[in-house]
């Protein structure tokens, strides 16, 4: 789909459902991905494995507060991430072509553990997450996907 079209289809359906505010400071990922059936896999750069886990949720209400817990872990045990790349979280509707209300961020509790308590989605549905390693560039470095229907 040409960027004009995408945009018009948006726009479509903003005016139409009333979805607030998509976030527009990030691309929506591209639709050629693994989406992974599990709730771990790795970082295959940092060789660090990642596991992730909702405490609670997730719910697709524009008020509820989703929380999403990752843990790292490298053959020695828990690691943080290195200096210089951070972990963000991402959400599309891939059906209706718009992201999540708000990913929040994430903040470390404990060596190689993160928690982000601000995720919202707009609506219940189809939807495909994304969790993202990346620089000061903002750069993605390394992305895993997967789907989860609520
Ligand atoms: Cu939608």
């Amino acid at each position: 789909m040409s960027p004009m079209k995408r945009l018009s289809a948006l726009l479509f359906f903003v005016l139409s459902f009333g979805c607030e505010s998509p976030m527009n400071n990030r691309v929506v990922g591209d639709d050629n991905v693994e989406s992974l059936k599990i709730s771990n896999a790795q970082f295959t750069e940092l060789g660090v494995y990642v596991t992730w886990q909702w405490l609670g949720g997730p719910v697709g209400r524009i008020s509820a507060r989703n929380q999403l817990l990752v843990t790292l872990k490298s053959d020695n045990g828990p690691v943080d991430l290195p200096e210089g790349l951070s972990l963000e979280f991402y959400s599309t509707m891939p059906s209706m072509g718009h992201p999540l209300e708000d990913a929040g961020y994430f903040e470390r509790l404990a060596e190689g553990v993160y928690l982000n308590t601000e995720i919202r989605f707009n609506m219940p549905g189809d939807w495909r997450h994304e969790l993202w390693l990346m620089n000061t560039n903002f750069e993605v470095k390394e992305r895993l996907v997967w789907d989860e229907l609520f």
